[in-house]
């Protein structure tokens, strides 16, 4: 495959020559469309303008109907990556997924098609880079304060200054760098802000204190006419401001019935010179508002009121620093001729609350969090200030810039290349697609209900499992998205259209149940994953994954087990009963977290979603194909070695058999002889006629001791090379 991409790419360097652009992505974190002043509807155009992400728009297109995959950090950032919905890039939530950097991504098939890549800034996704010449990256979070930045040789180096100046500077010394090189370039220059705790450069952090910033319509929301779930939040301008971190106060809360108690963990990272600038910055306001308080002049709405002004002043002060980083890196374009031959993309991972339904905060599918800014320009390709009105998605990022590389597209992205809109002025290519599929797999952060949904032009759904009830919206009759009319008699038939429009998205992005990873009911499976979890806390150097073929080394293949890894830090991984889906939850939920250093990991699974559903053997692929990206990912020296699944049914016609072996001859594409190996060892249970006997399989499905012994032996050889 990358030697077939390397060819293409080679024949495309031929053809269209010097003529590649470059790239410029410009990234940031939770930047609201209705805090760009170039966007319409917002509330702070005249308070806050943002003059470089505006120039982009102005002297190129705007993306009003632009949304992301699934409304948080990693998630967004992994599916760009890839071109990918979060469950097939295993990406899910910031919490327990962990980013394989060796799974398709645009950059590294940009690298393949003769471009320098670098990535700076904010990163989020747990591993390292791959795919970059360069990269300099934030650790997690990152901090706004003298940040750290993790170095290439994995180092940390800690720098003075905020942390949207640093990654300016950082870009420009690469980009004037890069520019020296006779490669087109691919640029990520991805600000932290305005990511909570909003913490201002200090230039910015008194610029509003004169003004009393309007407020959303929707601030005081009772979330009425829709569903129960929406009350459960824990992101309210109301009541989940913290004291220290999001409010700027100092010392011990004072009103914790008002407040929660984190600490400013920014505020720590400063010189104590710094500290005291900060204080006296916000030092009269804070003053007052105590006061006030003492002398109960504040109501509930009052002091939500307050809390709203001092958020929302901070999370458009923080944009300042990075809009003004913006236009000097445009500049830069400018005086460098650079300009003319680089499309420049502003973009954030997903849209924020700026106070509507009484939030902060993201993770929904409506509106504000669902869309993603998105502006371009191109030099003589787009037409300066156009907009379009296409229902684009962040899957759609590497595929637009693998076409302006000249590159190949995998048909694993998902995404569609944006090219051909940016060529016709933003109308839509025939055929583009009128809707986009959100899924949110819920995460306790925040308390936001697990959701997944369609949104088309005119209308969104959603389904929430743990209510289970859809949401219907009528979006042009109620853009503020305040009542629900699935139940509305009016909407019969817009109902029945959007749910299967919705059942239409899922068959198209490959929801299903063998890859979206879930635990099991019953108490013995989550005790059995516990008692797991609490031997991995060792490190070991052999895994065994799978079910209860697995699980069985611990009764049939007791003996043979002792015998051949007894002193080899093995660690049996089964659960009997479990699916592939079962698999990637654990493995994202415990199983793995000390296995760092394992040399080797052997994968058996998939029999299960076989044996009680007939699962279509591309489903199994898709699920089995995620566990060993997590395999891969979070056992970074690990070989894997796959195995086929195990024949069952005692005579070779048997259907559950016949569906194995199609599910073997789809995972066995997943070999490349490097990080995974895949080795199909089920002659070795079956006589010359293909018969299963009750001598190795007495259940025509599960290995008695002589089974684990014709298993041990045919793996030796792999386990041997593989350094155990
Ligand atoms: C932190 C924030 C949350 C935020 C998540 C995810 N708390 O946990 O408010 O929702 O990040 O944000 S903080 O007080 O530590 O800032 S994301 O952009 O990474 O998805
Ligand atoms: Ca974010």
């Amino acid at each position: 495959m990358k030697h077939l991409l390397t060819f293409t790419a080679g024949l495309t360097l031929a053809l269209s020559g010097a003529d590649r652009p470059n790239i410029l992505f410009i990234f940031s974190d939770d930047h609201a469309p209705n805090a760009i002043s170039c966007y319409p509807g917002g509330l702070f155009d005249e308070i806050a303008p943002t003059k470089g992400i505006d120039r982009i728009a102005s002297e190129g297109m705007r993306f009003d109907r632009s949304y992301c995959t699934n409304a948080i950090c990693g998630p967004s950032r992994a599916s760009i990556l890839t071109g990918k919905h979060s469950h097939l890039n295993g990406f899910i939530d910031n919490n327990s997924s962990y980013f394989d950097g060796l799974q398709t991504t645009f950059p590294d098939l940009l690298r393949d098609a003769g471009y320098t890549t670098a990535m700076i800034g904010k990163w989020h996704l747990h591993s390292n880079p791959i795919g970059f010449d360069y990269w300099e990256i934030l650790p997690g979070q990152g901090a706004y304060y003298n940040p750290d930045f993790i170095q290439m040789d994995n180092t940390r180096k800690r720098f003075q200054g905020h942390c949207n100046d640093l990654v300016t500077q950082k870009g420009l010394t690469w980009l004037k760098q890069a520019a020296a090189s006779k490669k087109p370039f691919m640029a990520m220059v991805q600000y932290k802000a305005p990511h909570r705790n909003w913490a201002p450069a200090f230039r910015h952090i008194n610029m509003f204190d004169d003004v009393t910033m309007p407020e959303p319509e929707t601030l005081f929301d009772n979330y009425e006419n829709r569903s129960s779930v929406l009350k459960e939040h824990a992101m309210g301008i109301q009541d989940h401001m913290s004291w220290g971190n999001d409010m700027k106060m100092q010392g011990e809360n004072l009103f914790p019935s008002h407040f929660t108690g984190r600490g400013n963990g920014q505020f720590n990272r400063l010189t104590d010179q710094d500290k005291k600038t900060v204080i006296s910055a916000y030092e009269d306001e804070n003053k007052q508002f105590i006061k006030d308080m003492r002398a109960g002049k504040l109501d509930q709405k009052a002091i939500t009121r307050w809390k709203y002004q001092r958020y929302i002043k901070d999370y458009l002060a923080v944009i300042q620093s990075m809009d003004e980083g913006i236009a000097k890196i445009l500049k830069h374009l400018d005086d460098s001729g650079l300009a003319k031959n680089t499309i420049v993309i502003y973009s954030s991972d997903q849209g924020f609350y700026l106070g509507e339904h009484g939030w902060y905060d993201k993770r929904w599918m409506f509106e504000e969090s669902l869309m993603m800014p998105f502006v371009v320009r191109w030099p003589g390709k787009i037409k300066p200030g156009s907009v379009s009105n296409a229902i684009i998605q962040n899957i759609d990022y590497g595929p637009t810039f693998l076409e302006l590389a000249g590159a190949k597209i995998p048909e694993s992205m998902q995404g569609k290349s944006l090219v051909p809109i940016f060529k016709a002025a933003g109308k839509k290519p025939e055929g583009w697609r009128d809707s986009i599929y959100y899924r949110y797999s819920g995460e306790r952060t925040h308390n936001v209900a697990a959701h997944d949904g369609v949104r088309t032009a005119d209308h969104k759904i959603f389904w929430v499992p743990k209510t289970k009830e859809h949401q219907l919206f009528d979006m042009k009759e109620d853009p503020q998205e305040m009542k629900s009319v699935h139940n509305d008699p009016a909407y019969t038939a817009v109902f029945k259209k959007m749910k299967q429009e919705l059942d239409s998205a899922r068959k198209k992005y490959r929801v299903h149940s063998a890859i979206i990873g879930e635990p099991r009911e019953g108490e013995w499976w989550m005790k059995r994953h516990q008692s797991m979890n609490k031997n991995a806390k060792k490190p070991h150097d052999l895994l065994f994954i799978g079910d209860s073929i697995t699980q069985g080394w611990e009764g049939s293949g007791k003996g043979t087990w002792g015998k051949y890894y007894g002193n080899r830090k093995a660690l049996n991984l089964g659960i009997s009963g479990d699916r592939t889906e079962h698999v990637i939850w654990r493995l994202d939920n415990g199983n793995l977290r000390n296995q760092k250093k394992a040399k080797a990991a052997v994968v058996m699974i998939g029999t299960n979603n076989t044996g009680h559903i007939m699962q279509d053997p591309t489903e199994v692929r898709d699920g089995v194909e995620r566990i060993v990206s997590t395999l891969r990912a979070r056992c970074p020296q690990a070989k894997i070695l796959l195995l086929g699944v195990f024949p069952r049914g005692v005579n070779p016609d048997d259907a559950k058999r016949k569906n194995n072996l199609e599910i073997n001859k789809l995972i066995s594409e997943l070999h490349n002889g490097q990080r995974i190996h895949y080795l199909d060892i089920s002659d070795k249970f079956l006589t010359a006629e293909g018969i299963l006997t009750k001598e190795v399989m007495p259940d025509a499905l599960h290995p008695r001791q002589k089974g684990y012994e014709i298993w041990a032996e045919a793996i030796e050889p792999k386990l041997k090379e593989f350094g155990l």
